[in-house]
């Protein structure tokens, strides 16, 4: 994958509020399970040294025992004790995580497609696709939906994972405590493309992210350029713009694949699997089944000079 600077896989590289719950209580369990392990394979060895059998065995039967009551209440008892604690203390994490969510409005919708994300930020009227920004240091409330099947959310440095289910939104809360570029994957079987769902989240402060947002909302200029210009005719003529929307181009308003209104801003191209350029977007819209075999955009009948105008065109989307 062609990201710079990103944050790869560990859930322990906690980026969330929520994570840092999580791994707390994952800490927290794994150290009483060692506990009881220490305990239980002291005891054994213990055992087996002190009742091996002495070198002038005769060969007699062992005193017999029948029960100790004070041993049966101890062993009972302290398992109760060590489950109560971890069964309330989880209850309490889940409830910290993931408070009920009632009649709050999401601040991100993250809609799951076969094989790329959208991203709507709601109150904030932005739509876009496969790069999304969130502030760092304020709990922000998602919302999951899909259009097609059942795919699930996951950036592994926010912890938890979210299905994203056809007529049933789901929601999560990620409160990011520090700044990076995070990786995820949809982690639901979703069909052939499934390994390329990538999600990339960037965290940054807040100033960048309100600039982020001011960038999304405006309309790209017209271009100027006559590559361009031959790129834009191209592109609303040939079928491009039965699925790609961007704004301020009448004629392409179609929201079957990723919204391109600002194409040029994003990092990558198919969710992670090219770096985004020239040569690379030529190469994806000639024939994006060389990198994501099976994807829902066909290959296009484009010469390299045609591919080349349309190219310089979402260049121009800035
Ligand atoms: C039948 C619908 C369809 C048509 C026609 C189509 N696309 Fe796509 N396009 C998609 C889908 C779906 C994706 C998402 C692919 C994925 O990553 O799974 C996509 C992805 C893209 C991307 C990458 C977007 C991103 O956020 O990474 C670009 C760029 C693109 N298309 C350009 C074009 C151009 C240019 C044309 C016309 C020459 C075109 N598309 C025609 C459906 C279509
Ligand atoms: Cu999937």
């Amino acid at each position: 994958m062609d990201i710079k600077n990103a944050d790869f896989t560990s859930i322990f590289n906690v980026a969330s509020l929520q994570n840092r719950h999580l791994v707390d209580l994952h800490w927290f369990t794994l150290a009483i399970c060692v506990l009881i392990a220490f305990v239980v394979t002291g005891l054994l060895i213990a055992v087996i040294a002190k009742f091996r059998t002495p070198e002038n065995d005769d060969g007699s039967e062992p005193r017999q025992i029948q029960g100790n009551i004070r041993l049966e209440i101890i062993w009972t008892a302290i398992p109760l004790l060590i489950v109560t604690v971890l069964g309330v203390l989880t209850a309490i994490v889940m409830l910290v995580v993931n408070p009920p969510v009632g009649n709050k409005q999401p601040d991100v919708v993250v809609i799951g497609h076969q094989w790329w994300w959208e991203y709507r930020y709601p109150k904030l009227g932005v739509t876009t696709a496969n790069e999304f920004y969130l502030p760092v240091g304020k709990n922000t409330l998602f919302e999951f939906r899909s259009a097609d099947v059942v795919h699930s959310f996951w950036v592994i440095a926010f912890g938890q994972k979210m299905d994203a289910i056809p007529g049933h939104p789901t929601n999560m809360w990620v409160h990011p405590i520090k700044t990076g570029k995070f990786l995820g994957t949809c982690s639901e079987y979703c069909g052939a493309q499934h390994g390329l769902m990538r999600i990339i989240a960037n965290v940054v402060p807040q100033e960048e992210f309100d600039t982020w947002i001011e960038k999304q909302r405006a309309v790209p200029e017209q271009p100027t350029d006559p590559a361009a210009v031959r790129g834009k005719e191209l592109f609303n003529s040939a079928t491009c713009v039965e699925c790609h929307r961007v704004a301020g181009n009448e004629d392409a308003q179609a929201l079957i694949g990723p919204d391109l209104t600002h194409i040029a801003q994003r990092e990558t191209l198919g969710t992670g699997v090219l770096a985004n350029n020239t040569e690379n977007l030529k190469k994806w819209m000639q024939n994006p089944q060389t990198f994501k075999p099976g994807v829902n955009m066909p290959k296009m009948r484009l010469t390299d000079e045609e591919a080349q105008d349309i190219a310089v065109y979402l260049e121009s989307l800035k």
